[in-house]
Formats: structure tokens, C-alpha cells, sequence
């Protein structure tokens, strides 16, 4: 399948996998021969994330991460599709990789999540630029047990296929990476993550949690639809929610005004304070 370069974060490059292999809808068979030192390296990628989870994931991520089974290697994504699909009425499907828009969107709107087969080089055990298994398995798809948020993912889903039309693909793309990628919510003392890009790293983990520097800004849409985001370093804003029940009202009217609202207004740098922001203070 010929793919075209997906946009990824801001940077345009050649999709990393082997799409020969997709189907019409990019969705693809999960690769059957892992080696021994894949699933190791998927077992210690679980276990030292694992290990930082307490006091920093939020609650409903450490829940659910007992459904995707056990860590000790790659699992078969049809056996936790089937426990999602029970739970939520969500899908789990293989993709070679990266995915254009539209049918990464169609996916989402359709409660397909789509998860990457292959899994990182030992040589980017602690950074890899594109999404690889571990990160939409252990990062995103715990999350997706809890109905709320999967009611949230697929109304994200739906809405990115009309903001196409709109022309508010940007503005809709700085949304899922303050949520879904890198989001946190409210908890007794302090804040606790919930985006995917924050569990499946060691670093950002602590960091968004527990450092003095970043802004952590109650989530406002329009406000987040404004504020743009580097892919390749630590946030220096986070949005804060204060449960995903709030995420899914916030986000359920229509869309229209605040697009146009988003699009009136100056794009705003990663580390701008605004006097309208509500910050969330704590002692970290
Ligand atoms: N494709 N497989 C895959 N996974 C993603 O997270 C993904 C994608 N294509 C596009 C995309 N994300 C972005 O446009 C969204 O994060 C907004
Ligand atoms: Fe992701």
C-alpha cells in the first residue's frame, strides 16, 4: 500500500513499517514472530514504568492496566480486544504504524483504536519518535476501559472528521495532544496523568507530576486550542481535567464557535501564561 508521509506532531517524514501488509482501512494482521528480545524488551518497558506509577498515574489508568494481561511479553491484541469490546464496546486493531488522518480518525470514530505491531530498537528504549506498540498499548488503550473517555475518544473521532471540513484540523490536533497524549487530571493534593504520552514515559512522568517549572492550566478549549506544542521535548504546558466525566461535557457541544474563536485569537507559545488561566497550584 502506497502510504503518503503522515504528519506526526509537526514534522513530516516517511512512515516508519511495513505497509504492503494493510488493509483499504490501514488496519493490518499483528505480527505473529516477535523475537525473545522483543518481548523482553516489552516486559522491562512495562516493568519500569510500572514501578513509577504510584502517586502519579491516575487511578482509572492503574484499574484497567491489569486487563491488558500479563507484561512478561507482547500480547495478542485480539485477546485484550475481546475484554475491551466487553467493557466499552471498543476495538483494538493492528496498524503497521503512523496512519494518515482520515483513516486514523474513521477508526476512532468507528471505536477501533488503532495500536502499532512493531516494537522500539534497544536503541530507542528511552525515546522513540513515532508511536510503537508499547506506547498505544500501555500508553493509550487503559484508558479506553473507562466509558467516559472512550465516549470522549470517539466523539474526538467523529468531530476530527468534520473539523477536515473546517479547516480546524490544527486547532482539533492541539486538543488530542493536551488530553489524550498528555493530559492530566485533578486528585486529592495534587495531579495525576492520564495522557498516553506521559504513561509510557519514565521522564515526563515524573515531570509533569512532580515538577516546579511546567503551567498545569485547568482545561479550557478554546485556550488549548490555541496553544501550540513541541513533539520532541518535555510539555512546558499541561491541561488538567477534573475527572473524564467533565472531559466528555466539555467537549460534546458543537464545535463551530469555539473553532472560530480558536482561529480569531493568536496562536499562543508552549509556555504562555494568559491572566484568564486557572493554574493548578500544589506542592509538588
Ligand atoms: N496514526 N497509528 C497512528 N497513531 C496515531 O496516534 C496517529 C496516527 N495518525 C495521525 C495521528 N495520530 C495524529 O493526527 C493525531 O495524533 C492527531
Ligand atoms: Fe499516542
Amino acid at each position: 500500500m502506497a502510504v503518503e508521509p503522515v504528519v506526526y506532531g509537526s514534522s513530516k517524514r516517511p512512515p516508519r513499517g511495513d505497509y504492503a501488509r494493510a488493509h483499504e482501512d490501514y488496519t493490518c494482521e499483528q505480527n505473529s514472530e516477535y523475537s525473545a528480545e522483543e518481548h523482553a524488551r516489552y516486559a522491562r518497558l512495562c516493568e519500569r514504568q510500572l514501578a513509577l506509577l504510584d502517586g502519579r498515574a491516575s487511578d482509572e489508568f492503574v484499574a484497567a492496566l491489569p486487563h491488558l494481561g500479563h507484561h512478561s511479553k507482547i500480547p495478542r491484541l485480539e485477546t485484550t480486544s475481546k475484554r475491551l469490546m466487553d467493557a466499552t464496546g471498543w476495538q483494538i486493531v493492528a496498524v503497521p504504524g503512523l496512519i494518515p488522518e482520515v483513516p486514523f480518525f474513521t477508526l476512532l470514530a468507528n471505536k477501533k483504536f488503532p495500536v502499532t505491531d512493531w516494537i522500539r530498537k534497544e536503541s530507542e528504549f528511552d525515546y522513540v519518535v513515532e508511536p510503537d506498540i508499547f506506547h498505544d498499548l500501555f500508553g493509550h488503550v487503559p484508558q479506553l476501559f473507562n466509558q467516559p473517555y472512550a465516549d470522549y475518544m470517539e466523539a474526538y473521532g467523529k468531530g476530527a472528521l468534520k473539523a477536515h471540513a473546517v479547516d480546524a484540523c490544527e486547532q482539533l490536533s492541539r486538543l488530542y495532544w493536551f488530553t489524550i497524549e498528555f493530559g492530566l487530571m485533578k486528585a486529592k493534593g495534587g495531579v495525576r496523568a492520564y495522557g498516553a504520552g506521559i504513561l509510557s514515559s519514565p521522564g515526563e512522568l515524573r515531570h509533569s507530576v512532580q515538577s516546579a517549572q511546567p503551567n498545569r492550566i485547568m482545561l479550557d478549549i478554546v485556550r488549548c486550542m490555541r496553544t501550540s506544542y513541541e513533539i520532541d521535548a518535555y510539555q512546558q504546558t499541561y491541561f488538567v481535567i477534573e475527572s473524564f466525566e467533565q472531559l466528555r461535557e466539555l467537549t460534546s457541544p458543537d464545535f463551530t464557535e469555539l473553532y472560530v474563536a480558536a482561529k480569531a485569537a493568536d496562536v499562543l507559545p508552549a509556555g504562555s501564561s494568559l491572566a484568564g488561566d486557572r493554574h493548578v497550584m500544589f506542592a509538588p
